[in-house]
């Protein structure tokens, strides 16, 4: 399959990778946002969060807490988006969750 995200967990495509467990990946987005700024994706492949099962939410939610941890933003907060679909501006077609923090983040969504 012609995935970036897909090539990225099967060591194919560099990354800086934060975080790995049986489920999910973690790495760096290469255009980062914030001062921490880390893609969370399901090692299975799934084009958005519309596809995602119940096992694989439970494994997002787990890597999260852990991906939070490690990057410090634990205490004092942080941001998860998943970008869907057109409107949404998702430009990679593997369901992906952003972790945003190590800043004061912006109150506007959009
Ligand atoms: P989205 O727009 O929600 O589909 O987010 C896709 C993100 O993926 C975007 O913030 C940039 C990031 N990205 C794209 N290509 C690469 C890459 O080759 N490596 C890394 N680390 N991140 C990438």
């Amino acid at each position: 399959m012609d995935c970036l995200f897909c090539k990225i967990i099967a060591g194919e495509i560099p990354c800086t990778k934060v975080y790995e467990d049986d489920g999910v990946f973690a790495f760096r987005d290469i255009n980062p946002q914030a001062p921490v700024h880390v893609l969370l994706v399901p090692k299975k492949h799934m084009r958005n969060i519309l596809e995602c099962d119940g096992e694989t939410a439970a494994a997002l939610t787990k890597a999260i807490g852990e991906v939070a941890k490690l990057e410090g933003v634990k205490e004092d907060g942080f941001r998860i988006v998943s970008n869907c679909g057109k409107h949404g501006c998702q430009s990679v077609e593997h369901l992906h969750i952003h972790l945003l923090g190590g800043k004061q983040l912006s109150e506007k969504m959009d």
